[in-house]
């Protein structure tokens, strides 16, 4: 698989509905696409970072000039067996995961399409049907909240998690669980609390949930391992799990009972899988996390949920929850029971709707071998 070019693009996509976490609210994404242009066949990868360097250090504008000054120079002209060995032409640059992975993901999507087989099978995956679950803004009201969690109940979703943040956390929490007493429930904080609220923290253990994502700070592990000892509640880890090494030493210091794997926050299909087998190697099961992706990435998390060790309903849901239209064909959707039926076509079973991502792009750029630094 020789790489002959890379395009970058930016499409800019209004979201539904707002969504807002601890450290904010958006309306509209601003998402950057990578394409791998291989003789004759073409992959597509799409870069998680969001619009503002909140949820990581990372966003849209280090990864677009990342991609376009080391990344893609490092990959194009080469030529590989497999799309695993791009993360080897890439790991000279420290860091970057996000930016990293939307080209090694887009190498996944080329290969597989050049196999003809499809992307969850080359991955290693086995499931046929993924278990979905929603994860829930902060809203501007409590019934507002409510409402958003009927209806995704009445859709079929399997597991309810909620954004907390200081001062919306028990009250939410309480109105759910009197209301909804069996559901699977869960929520994410996004780093919004430190040590000195472990009293607070220690009243979520009467909603039963099945885990709190992330309650401390987005770099530590430590920490956690400190407050999960003084809490019944699972903790989960999404913003403190970079590589497979801190999912070990997550694991071996008991920081959390369960892990959030994105594959853009590791760096890419290689690493998701090497975090996935570390935690299955530990008993520690895993659920596939979202970042608010188009149909690119969605299509992406698809094939990694099918993993055998994703035990737990992941963040991802149909495109109707996100999108007007989405940019993939037909748009993924959800059963009655909560569940995707994974495609047996080549590639991610969805096709690319070239035509409106054209209509959406609001800056492209091709790096070719020989285009320069
Ligand atoms: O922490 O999981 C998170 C969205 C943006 C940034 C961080 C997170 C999220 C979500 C959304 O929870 C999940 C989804 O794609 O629906
Ligand atoms: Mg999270």
């Amino acid at each position: 698989m020789k790489i002959e070019s890379v395009t970058l693009r930016e499409i800019q996509m209004p979201l539904v509905h707002f969504f807002e976490t601890s450290f904010g609210r958006i309306y509209s994404r601003r998402i950057l696409l990578v394409t791998v242009h291989c003789e004759g066949v073409c992959g597509w990868g799409e870069c998680v970072a969001g619009e503002d360097p909140y949820y990581s250090s990372e966003w849209i504008e280090t990864a677009w000039s990342t991609l376009k000054h080391h990344l893609a120079p490092a990959v194009v002209g080469r030529a590989l067996t497999a799309a695993h060995e791009s993360a080897g032409l890439m790991a000279r640059v420290r860091g970057h995961r996000m930016a990293k992975a939307a080209i090694e993901n887009a190498l996944w999507d080329a290969e597989a399409r050049q196999r003809q087989q499809p992307l969850w099978k080359l991955l290693g995956g086995t499931t046929r049907q993924i278990e979905c679950g929603v994860s829930i803004g902060i809203q501007d009201s409590i019934e507002q909240l409510l409402d958003k969690v009927e209806s995704e109940l009445a859709a079929g979703y399997r597991r309810i998690k909620v954004k907390v943040k200081p001062g919306w956390d028990l009250n939410v929490l309480e109105r759910i669980r009197s209301r909804w007493p069996g559901i699977l429930l869960s929520c994410d904080a996004n780093s919004a609390y430190t040590l000195d609220e472990v009293e607070h923290l220690r009243k979520f253990d009467r909603f039963k949930l099945l885990m709190i994502e992330q309650p401390l700070w987005n770099d530590d592990i430590y920490y956690h391992a400190r407050l999960q000892r003084q809490l019944q509640t699972a903790i989960c880890l999404d913003e403190s799990i970079r590589h497979a090494r801190d999912a070990a030493a997550a694991v071996e210091t008991k920081a959390c009972r369960i892990v959030n794997i994105k594959v853009g926050r590791v760096g890419g299909f290689s690493e998701a899988r090497k975090v996935h087998d570390v935690c299955q190697d530990n008993n520690v099961p895993v659920w596939c996390g979202g970042m608010l992706e188009s149909g690119v990435g969605r299509s992406h998390n698809i094939a990694l949920s099918t993993l055998q060790n994703f035990r737990l309903p992941g963040d991802v849901s149909a495109s109707k929850r996100y999108w007007k239209e989405d940019i993939i064909e037909p748009e993924v959707e959800v059963s009655a029971q909560g569940t995707i039926a994974v495609s047996d076509e080549p590639g991610t079973g969805y096709r690319i709707r070239e035509d409106l991502i054209e209509r959406l792009t609001v800056r492209k750029e091709t790096i070719a071998a020989g285009s320069g630094k």
